[in-house]
């Protein structure tokens, strides 16, 4: 174990999945710096070199490039304290797979803000409250996070996506969040240090600049 590693995140400013590998360095208090490249361009050379699907987020440590932000959340986990992912391999292996429909949910959103006509806009909205919903349905009883009182993982790799609905839902006068249980979640996830700290601090502006590129239904219609 060492926490003496030269951490570099390279990242996109709008990206979830990088914004993920941030909250994680932020939450364990972490050294590091961040390189941005901008989505949608022919990135470096060095980059190519370095991500193997040409996709953020990479964290670079000590020269040695970890690719996939799930990948990237764990190996965080195992070296830098406090841990987030609960010790049971039971539950473990069930928070690793709602990290996946994270991932899932990631897309969602993305098609919302993208699509271009009023049937691809209504899919993705309809095609995102149902994940949720059953998000919703696997959250501990206990509030505020998804195992009651302790911030965990899973939480880490929720939150880019309260992150941005929370922007969509102001601008855009959408719900997301008429169940309470979510509700909870997403105030309690936004209130942390580590997620205000894990994006850029004009975050909103950024993200709505993506939002108006993307020239969808979206931006176009409400
Ligand atoms: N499965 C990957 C997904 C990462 C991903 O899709 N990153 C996007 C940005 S959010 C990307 O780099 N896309 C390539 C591009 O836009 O050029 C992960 O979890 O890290």
């Amino acid at each position: 174990m060492s926490n003496s590693n030269k951490l570099q995140l390279v990242s996109f400013k709008v990206c979830p999945f990088a914004q993920r590998a941030a909250i994680a360095l932020q939450e364990k208090q972490v050294a590091y710096e961040t390189e941005y490249l901008m989505p949608g361009e022919d990135q470096p050379d060095w980059f190519k070199q370095i991500s193997p699907l040409g996709k953020v987020p990479v964290l670079v440590v000590d020269g040695t490039p970890v690719f996939e932000s799930a990948v990237i959340l764990e190996y965080l986990d195992e070296v830098y304290a406090p841990q987030l992912h609960p010790a049971d391999p039971l539950a473990k292996a069930r928070q690793r797979a709602w990290m996946e429909v994270a991932s899932e949910l990631f897309g969602k959103q993305y098609m919302l803000v993208t699509a271009k006509d009023q049937a691809g806009f209504e899919t993705a909205k309809q095609d995102l409250q149902a994940g949720l919903d059953r998000v919703a349905s696997a959250l501990s009883a206990e509030q505020p996070f998804f195992n009651g009182q302790s911030f965990a993982l899973v939480d880490v790799a929720f939150a880019p996506l309260f992150v941005r609905l929370g922007i969509l839902e102001k601008v855009f006068k959408l719900n997301f969040q008429s169940n309470p249980r979510i509700k909870a979640w997403s105030s309690a996830l936004l209130g942390k240090d580590s997620v205000k700290n894990s994006v850029v601090s004009n975050f909103e502006e950024v993200f709505m600049m993506f939002v108006k590129k993307s020239d969808g239904y979206l931006v176009n219609h409400l």
